[in-house]
C-alpha cells in the first residue's frame, strides 16, 4: 500500500520555462548491456531573475556533469532531476552530461527500449527524462543535432529526426549516422531507431514541386504488408494540401513499426513510430477493420506534422489542442476516402461507447483538465474524441470557410509555438467575427449534456414550434454548470416523408442554436404534422433523452428509420427503435411488437438490393450489442442484456429467415481479397447476416460457420467465422481453433486475434480459458497488444463474462493489473478502465468491482499511474 499520496499538477500553476535552450547536440553510444548518452545543450536566460535551472531526469545513472567545459561540483539531484544555479547575466551557457541507460531493462516502454532486436524511444509525453538531463516539458522548443553509433551487424539502421548529415564506418565493426533537425520542437518528439530493418520506398512531390523520400521500415519478412500504409501515407499527404493547405516540409518522412508499443503510433518529427498493427496490412492476415485503422492512424500521425509539431502545445493540459484537432482531421480524411455517413456512425458509436462513459463517471475530466497526477493517464477518449466533436461543432458553428480561414491563421500566427487551446479558439473568433466566449465552456465543463425536446404542431396557423432543453449532469469536482453553446441540425419531414424547407435558400438542414437553458424555435409554413429528425449527422456530442420526446413515438423512429434523407440519423432512428424495443423486453417483459418485424424486414429488403450502401446496410441490419444497450440502462445487467437481445435476434431470425440467409448468400462468393469500398461493404453485411443466422447455435449453424470459415479466402471472413465457432461446445469447432493456431503461429498480430478471440467469446467456461491462457507460452505481460488481446478483449468486449456475479472476471483483471503495475504502469493502469464504471451495474456486482479496486490499492510499491485511476475510481 503507498503511504504517500502521489503530487498533483495543477494548470493553474503553469510558469514559463525561465531559461531558453537554443540547441541540443546529443551522441548515443548503444551496447548490447548499457547506452551512453552524451548531450551538450546550450542554454540563454529568459527571466533575468532566475537564480536556480532544473532538469528533469529519472532513472538515469550521472557519469558526469561539466558546466561551461568545468566540471560542475554544487548541484542537487532526487528522484526527479537535478538542480543547479545557472551563471549570472545574459551569456549563454552550456551543459555536458554523460548518462547511462540500460534500454534492455526498460520494460515501461518510455524512454529508449528494445523491442525485439531494434532499439527504440517513445518520449511523449515524459520519456525523454529517461534518455537524459533536460526541461522535459512541451514548451520548451530546441534545435537537434543526433548522432547514434552502434554495432552495424546487429544495428544496420541508425535513424533520428530530420536530415542525415552524415554517416561512416569505425573500428570494430562499429558504425554511425548523424543528424539534423532544424524545426525546432519539444523533446517529447525525439526519436531515435536502431536495428535490423528492411524497409519498403517509395516519393511524393508536395504541391510546390518538393520531392519527399517516403520510407516504412519493418522487421525483415514483412516487407509484404507494407504498401497499404505507403498508401495511406501519400493519400494523406495529398488531403491535407488540398483540404487545409497544408505541405510536408522535410525532404524525407520515415515510419517505422515495432512490435512492443504501448499506444497506436507516434508523431515524432519525421520519424513516426508505430505499432505494428497499425502498420502491418495484408488481406491473408488483417481484417478490413484494420486496414481502415491502418489508413486513419497513418494519417493521424501525418497529420500531426502541422497540428502538433509546427504548431505544438504549451503544457499537457493543452493536450486536445493537438489531439482534439488531430482526431478531427483524421476523421474527416477516412469521411473523404470512405463514406462519409458510415464512417460518422463508427466514430460517433465509438465516442459513446468509451468517452460517454468516461465523462459519466469518476474520473470526468474535461476537453482541457486542469490537474492530473500521471499525464499519461490523460491519454483518453474526452481528450482525442470529445475533443474531436469539439472542433467539429467549431466548424459547424462558424462555417466551413471561416473554419478554413481560422486554421490558416493558426498554423501561420503560432508556427514554430506552443499555444494553448484559447489560441486556438481565439483565432476562430477573429475571422468569424463571432463571440466564442460561451462555446469556450466545452473546454472547462467536463459531463456529457442531456438535451429534451419537445414539440407541438399547431394546424390552424401551420407552424411548428420546437422546445429545446439543456442540462450538463454533475461531475467530479464541478457542479451547477451554466449553459452551453449546442449546434442542434434539424429536419422536418412530411409524413411522405419529404423535406420541408427551413429557411430561404429552401435548405432542409437548419443548425439551431440552442445556448440557453430553455429554448424554443418556431417554423412557419410547415403544411402537415412534421416528423422532426433531430441532431443530424451527430451535431453535438449530447444524451437525446428520448424517453421525454413526447413528440416522437416508437413508430416514428420505425418511419425516419425507412425515409430520413440524412443517413447518420436513418441509421440512429433505427438504433434508437431497436434499444427502445430492447428496453420494453427487458423492463416490462413485452413480446417484440408486430411493427419491429415490418420495419426490419424492410431494412432486409433493401440490404437486398444490389444497389444498395452495404456498409450502411450493415450496421443498420446489426441489433445493438450488450455494452451499448447497457450505455442507456439505469442499472447494467449484462446477463439479462444478453437475454434479451438474444431473444430478439432469435424472434427476427425466426421471422425473416429467408432473407437473411438470401443475404448471406447473395454476398457469399465476393472476390477473396479485394479492399475496395464495395468488397468490404459487402463483407460486412455478409457477416452481420452469417451472426444473425448462426445465433440459435444449431447443428446446421455450426456447419454453416465451418465452411465459412473453410472458404475463408481474407482474415475477414475467417475471423468472422471462427468468432462463432469459438461460441460452439464442440470439438470440431475447437479443432478450428487449433488449426488457426498452428497457421499463424509466425504471425504476432493474427496470435493476437486468437486470444482475443477466445478472450471475447460469451460462454460459460471462459474465464477458466482466460486463466489458461495466461500460462499460455506464447503470452506476455511485457508486450502491451498481447495484453490488450487477453485482458482488455476479456474486460472490454466480453461483458457477460467479465461481469459474472461470481466475481471471477474481476478477480482475473485485479491480478493482471498487480502484475503488470511494475512491468508497465501505463498498461497497468489502462487496464482498470472497465472497473472505473462500478457505480453503473447490479448492487452485487458494485460490491464485488468495488472490492477489486481496493485491493489494487493495497499493492505494494504502487505505481503513481495505477493509484491515481483506482483512488479516483473509488472516491466518494
Ligand atoms: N501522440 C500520439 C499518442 C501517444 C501518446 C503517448 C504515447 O506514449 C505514452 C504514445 C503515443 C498520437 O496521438 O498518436
Ligand atoms: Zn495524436
Amino acid at each position: 500500500m503507498r503511504t504517500d499520496t502521489p503530487k498533483t499538477v495543477y494548470l493553474q500553476d503553469y510558469k514559463p520555462y525561465p531559461f531558453k535552450v537554443t540547441a541540443i547536440d546529443l551522441n548515443f553510444d548503444i551496447r548490447d548491456e548499457q547506452t551512453t548518452v552524451t548531450a551538450i545543450t546550450k542554454f540563454s536566460r529568459k527571466d533575468p531573475k532566475a537564480s536556480q535551472i532544473f532538469l528533469n531526469g529519472e532513472d538515469l545513472e550521472l557519469v558526469s556533469i561539466a558546466l561551461n567545459g568545468e566540471p560542475l561540483e554544487k548541484f542537487t539531484q532526487d528522484e526527479r532531476g537535478i538542480t543547479f544555479k545557472p551563471p549570472a547575466g545574459d551569456e549563454e551557457f552550456t551543459l555536458e552530461t554523460v548518462t547511462v541507460i540500460k534500454p534492455a531493462e526498460n520494460t515501461r516502454l518510455e524512454g529508449l527500449y528494445r523491442s525485439g532486436d531494434t532499439y527504440c524511444t517513445q518520449c511523449e509525453a515524459e520519456g525523454f527524462r529517461r534518455i537524459t538531463f533536460f526541461p522535459d516539458r512541451p514548451d520548451v522548443l530546441t534545435v537537434f543535432d543526433v548522432r547514434v553509433e552502434a554495432d552495424e551487424k546487429d544495428c544496420p539502421v541508425l535513424l533520428s529526426n530530420g536530415n542525415k548529415i552524415s554517416d561512416g564506418k569505425l573500428e570494430g565493426g562499429r558504425h554511425f549516422t548523424v543528424w539534423h533537425d532544424p524545426f525546432p520542437k519539444p523533446c517529447y518528439l525525439f526519436a531515435l531507431v536502431a536495428g535490423k530493418l528492411t524497409h519498403i520506398h517509395d516519393t511524393f512531390t508536395t504541391k510546390s514541386g518538393r520531392k519527399v523520400d517516403l520510407y516504412i521500415y519493418v522487421r525483415p519478412g514483412d516487407e509484404g504488408q507494407c504498401a497499404h500504409a505507403m498508401e495511406s501515407l501519400k493519400k494523406s499527404m495529398k488531403w491535407d494540401e488540398d483540404v487545409y493547405g497544408l505541405e510536408y516540409d522535410l525532404d524525407l518522412f520515415n515510419i517505422v513499426a515495432v512490435s512492443d508499443f504501448n499506444m497506436g503510433a507516434m508523431e515524432n518529427k519525421s520519424l513516426n513510430i508505430f505499432n505494428t498493427a497499425l502498420v502491418l496490412a495484408h488481406p491473408d492476415t488483417a481484417t478490413d477493420l484494420d486496414f481502415m485503422r491502418v489508413e486513419s492512424v497513418v494519417a493521424h500521425e501525418y497529420f500531426h506534422n502541422w497540428s502538433g509539431n509546427r504548431v505544438t502545445c504549451r503544457d499537457w493540459f493543452q493536450l486536445s489542442l493537438k489531439e482534439g484537432l488531430t482526431v478531427f482531421r483524421d476523421q474527416e480524411f477516412s469521411a473523404d476516402m470512405h463514406s462519409p455517413d458510415v464512417q460518422r456512425i463508427d466514430d460517433v458509436t465509438h465516442l459513446r461507447r468509451f468517452q460517454f462513459p468516461e465523462d459519466a463517471g469518476p474520473l470526468a475530466h474535461p476537453v482541457r483538465p486542469d490537474n492530473y497526477i500521471e499525464i499519461n493517464n490523460f491519454y483518453t477518449m474526452t481528450i482525442y474524441e470529445k475533443g474531436a466533436e469539439v472542433i467539429r461543432m467549431l466548424r459547424t458553428i462558424i462555417g466551413p470557410e471561416n473554419y478554413r480561414k481560422g486554421t490558416d491563421l493558426y498554423f501561420s500566427r503560432f508556427d514554430g509555438q506552443a499555444v494553448t487551446c484559447d489560441d486556438f479558439i481565439n483565432c476562430m473568433e477573429e475571422v468569424s467575427g463571432q463571440d466564442l466566449s460561451q462555446f469556450q465552456l466545452w473546454y472547462s465543463q467536463a459531463g456529457t449534456p442531456e438535451v429534451t425536446t419537445t414539440g407541438k404542431y399547431d394546424g390552424l396557423e401551420k407552424t411548428f414550434t420546437l422546445t429545446l432543453s439543456q442540462n450538463i449532469p454533475d461531475t467530479p469536482g464541478q457542479t451547477d454548470k451554466k449553459p452551453m453553446h449546442i449546434p442542434v441540425a434539424l429536419g422536418l419531414l412530411d409524413p411522405s416523408g419529404q423535406e420541408f424547407p427551413l429557411d430561404e435558400e429552401r435548405n432542409t438542414t437548419k443548425i439551431l442554436h440552442l445556448r440557453e437553458k430553455t429554448q424554443t424555435f418556431v417554423f412557419e409554413k410547415i403544411q402537415y404534422p412534421p416528423i422532426a429528425s433531430i441532431l443530424r449527422g451527430f451535431s453535438a456530442p449530447v444524451i437525446l433523452k428520448d424517453d421525454l420526446r413526447d413528440d416522437l413515438k416508437p413508430e416514428d423512429h420505425a418511419f425516419l428509420m425507412r425515409h430520413d434523407p440524412n443517413g447518420f440519423n436513418r441509421w440512429q432512428a433505427g438504433q434508437t427503435y431497436m434499444l427502445h424495443i430492447l428496453d420494453e423486453m427487458l423492463d416490462q417483459g413485452e413480446e417484440i411488437p408486430e411493427e419491429c418485424f415490418r420495419a426490419y424486414g424492410a431494412l432486409l429488403d433493401d440490404a437486398l438490393r444490389p444497389e444498395s450502401d452495404k456498409a450502411l446496410l450493415a450496421r443498420m441490419i446489426h441489433i445493438p450489442d450488450v455494452i451499448h444497450i447497457g450505455l442507456q440502462r439505469e442499472e447494467i445487467d449484462p446477463a439479462a442484456i444478453y437475454q434479451a437481445r438474444d431473444d430478439l435476434i432469435n424472434g427476427l431470425l425466426s421471422a425473416h429467415k429467408d432473407k437473411i440467409l438470401a443475404i448471406y448468400g447473395m454476398h457469399n462468393d465476393d472476390d477473396g481479397d479485394s479492399v475496395t469500398a464495395q468488397a468490404v461493404g459487402a463483407r460486412a453485411l455478409k457477416n452481420t447476416a452469417l451472426h444473425i443466422l448462426t445465433n440459435k447455435c444449431m447443428k446446421e449453424d455450426v456447419d454453416l460457420c465451418r465452411e465459412a470459415y473453410k472458404n475463408a479466402r481474407n482474415m475477414t471472413d475467417r475471423i468472422a467465422a471462427l468468432q462463432r465457432l469459438t461460441l460452439f461446445r464442440t470439438g470440431s469447432c475447437m479443432d478450428v481453433l487449433r488449426e488457426f493456431y498452428e497457421r499463424y503461429r509466425d504471425y504476432p498480430l493474427v496470435i493476437d486475434k486468437w486470444f482475443a478471440v477466445q478472450a471475447s467469446a460469451a460462454r460459460e467456461d471462459t474465464a477458466a480459458i482466460v486463466r489458461q491462457l495466461r500460462e499460455h507460452p506464447d503470452f506476455s505481460l511485457k508486450n502491451p497488444n498481447r495484453v490488450r488481446s487477453l485482458f482488455a478483449a476479456f474486460a472490454m468486449n466480453n461483458p457477460v463474462c467479465f461481469h459474472a456475479p461470481d466475481g471471477q472476471g474481476y478477480e482475473i483483471l485485479r491480478d493482471a493489473v498487480a502484475e503488470l503495475n511494475t512491468i508497465n504502469p501505463q498498461i497497468a493502469a489502462r487496464l482498470l478502465t472497465p472497473l472505473k464504471e462500478w457505480r453503473r451495474y447490479t448492487p452485487d456486482r458494485q460490491a464485488l468491482m468495488k472490492s477489486a479496486l481496493k485491493k489494487i490499492l493495497e499493492i505494494e510499491n504502487l505505481s503513481p499511474d495505477v493509484y491515481e485511476i483506482a483512488s479516483k475510481s473509488v472516491a466518494d
